[in-house]
């Protein structure tokens, strides 16, 4: 067999351009001034797939595992100074300062197109221009929205085949249309001093440069659904949110749609693929998304969410039979995995897999690593892109244009002190103090000190397109438009004892606070009013079945403690003072209820 070659495609494969003036010219332009040997144009088809695979694999890009064992499955390394999202490199360069808020980084638009237009200057001379067509939701969905991407990264191509629905059906969708998310992203030479995610929301545009790396790299993902999407839900009157979804279906078979938004690496993609324990038999837990949710007030006067992705970016380590055996049968086949350890048997590994650490593998620089090795065999960043339809409990309404109502809203961090399992918001403003006012560990999916509590509002601190005051205001003021609004929740899956053990066991004992809530948007459950929002009570909470988990363990998991609290107002303060400006009233009012309440 010839080497597969992007100079000679067969059978007319990169060659489907769109009927779109307005994208041929924009495309023309762009490698005009980056200079690429060629432009390659996806359709999103099974031939281009096995046709770039194979180029991957020639390049060295992407290397086979055992497809015996793992069937249609790749592995990746990226540049080792390239591992995860890079918060203080990521721009929101809205036209005034003041627009981006004091959360994100901000130039003057003019001065970063003239800056990434420079470091874009011939950037592509010797590689290949990709350009990739993508819907983020559902065909049909009036919510769903049109990206094309121009890469260079054979890498970026084939994840994002998985993450978003691209092909040609964006073209169809887009026709003569200028509403397009346009987005550029060339790894350059993947230097750190040149790495840049930039962001224009009011021309719609994402300039992403020096990375190869998952959320920097995948257009479609954090910067349009999340930055872009956030900023056009403002004024579209929707909103886009760090949000897994899923549907509860209880044994008499009410479906009920929960939203969560956990910060990055906190456990949505373990919460929205949830196995019940034994006790919740007949109990079902479907899958509509696990990262991020596009909500907009439906005519019934409720809440109605679709998921805008295809597939799941997920983390490595930790995933296994035990903690989530949806996630492993949805690796099993046709997936990408990205800086995990490599056995030689071409299969792969991670802390926290089922199997025990290899005798000898590769780690996830390509170094040899035994278990007496000290660094980490697989990167804490490390991931998995799967197709969501490999889900076996993936939800039929994840593919539903019209999108689920959604009942309840769960605000939850990583906090090993202060926040109980579980309490409910009074209404929906204090609801939404309660997301504002979030905190949670520093993890390893962002470049950072792991382990500082840092506030992180509805999990979006690094993922809000816009002024964060301005975002508290949107979240009030879409009150008045939705009739039924879902109820608003606290979790916090991570409270620790003395000796650093987790209060709560729990991944599918989760289920237990689930229950709860589904019941309490119901009307069965009940509640007792506490300094912070209605508690359950240990009779309100089904333990059955929950070994060693009595009155006394529940009390230590749903403590308030006066001094914590004291401490955690203070902490928000912080946050507050630096948005004070423009902070809605409400937030200091609610702040102010929960002082005289202490
Ligand atoms: P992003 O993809 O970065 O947005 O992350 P995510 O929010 O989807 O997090 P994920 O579900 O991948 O979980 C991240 C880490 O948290 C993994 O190491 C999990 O093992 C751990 N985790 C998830 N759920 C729980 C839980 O209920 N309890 C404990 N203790 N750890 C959990
Ligand atoms: C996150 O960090 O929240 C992720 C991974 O989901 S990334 O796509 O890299 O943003
Ligand atoms: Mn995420």
């Amino acid at each position: 067999m010839n080497t597969p070659s992007l100079s000679q495609p067969p059978n007319e494969i990169g060659s489907h351009q769109p009927a779109s003036e307005i994208v041929r010219k924009w495309v023309a332009e762009t490698a005009a001034h980056t200079l690429p040997d060629r432009i390659f144009w996806c359709d999103g088809s099974e031939a281009e797939r096995k046709f770039l695979t194979e180029v991957a694999v020639a390049d060295g890009v992407l290397t086979p595992l055992n497809q015996e064992k793992m069937p249609g499955c790749y592995f990746a390394r990226s540049n080792p100074n390239d591992v995860a999202r890079v918060e203080q490199f990521t721009f929101i360069c809205t036209p005034t300062e003041e627009d981006a808020g004091p959360t994100n980084n901000w130039a003057p638009p003019a001065e970063m197109y003239e800056k990434l237009r420079g470091l874009l200057a011939g950037a592509m001379k010797g590689r290949t221009m990709f350009v990739v067509p993508y819907l983020m939701g559902p065909k049909g969905s009036p919510l769903t929205k049109v990206g094309v991407e121009i890469t260079d990264s054979i890498y970026v191509v084939l994840n994002m085949r998985i993450m978003s629905r691209m092909g040609l059906d964006a073209w169809a969708q887009l026709g003569e249309s200028d509403d397009f998310n346009r987005g550029t992203h060339s790894t350059l030479d993947c230097n750190p001093d040149r790495r840049f995610i930039v962001h224009f929301p009011q021309d719609n545009t994402i300039i992403s440069v020096g990375s190869g790396y998952g959320g920097n790299v995948l257009l479609g993902k954090k910067c349009l659904a999340l930055r872009i999407g956030s900023y056009l839900g403002r004024t579209q009157g929707w909103m886009a949110e760090h949000m897994l979804l899923l549907c509860v279906e209880s044994p008499q078979g009410e479906k009920t749609y929960v939203a969560a938004a956990f910060p990055s690496a906190c456990g949505k993609t373990n919460f929205a693929m949830l196995v019940p324990p034994a006790a919740y038999q007949d109990w079902k837990i479907t899958t509509v998304g696990d990262d991020i949710a596009w909500m907009k007030p439906g005519a019934d006067g409720r809440l109605y969410a679709i998921n805008p992705e295809a597939g799941y970016f997920g983390v490595a380590p930790g995933t296994n039979r035990k903690s989530n055996p949806n996630a492993m049968t949805s690796i099993a086949r046709d997936t990408i995995f990205t800086n995990v350890a490599l056995k030689p048997d071409g299969t792969v590994w991670w802390e926290g897999h089922d199997d025990p650490p290899p005798p000898e593998c590769l780690d996830w620089r390509g170094q040899k690593w035994t278990p007496d090795s000290k660094e980490k065999a697989a990167h804490p960043n490390s991931r998995f892109t799967a197709p969501m339809a490999n889900n076996p409990v993936l939800a039929p309404e994840a593919n539903d244009p019209n999108g689920v109502p959604v009942s309840a809203i769960i605000f939850g961090g990583r906090r090993a002190t202060t926040m109980p399992l579980v309490v409910q918001a009074f209404n929906w403003s204090h609801g939404v103090y309660l997301g504002a006012t979030m905190g949670s560990e520093m993890t390893a999916a962002a470049a950072g000190t792991v382990g500082q509590v840092r506030r992180d509002p509805m999990a979006m601190l690094p993922f809000c397109g816009y002024n964060m005051s301005l975002y508290f205001r949107h979240w009030l003021s879409m009150r008045k438009q939705i009739k039924n609004p879902p109820l608003i929740f606290s979790v916090n899956w991570f409270r620790k004892d003395k000796d650093g053990n987790f209060l709560w066991p729990g991944f599918g004992e989760n289920m237990r606070v689930l229950e709860w809530i589904v019941n309490r948007c119901n009307g069965n459950a009940r509640a007792h009013e506490s300094a912070i929002g209605w508690m359950p009570s240990f009779k309100d909470f089904n333990v059955e079945g929950l070994k060693g988990f009595g009155e006394k363990e529940f009390d230590e998991v749903e403590k308030i403690d006066r001094e914590e609290w004291y401490r955690e107002l203070l902490q928000q303060d912080e946050l507050f003072f630096k948005l004070y400006e423009r902070l809605p009233k409400e937030m200091v009012f609610q702040r102010e209820l929960l002082v005289s309440r202490l």
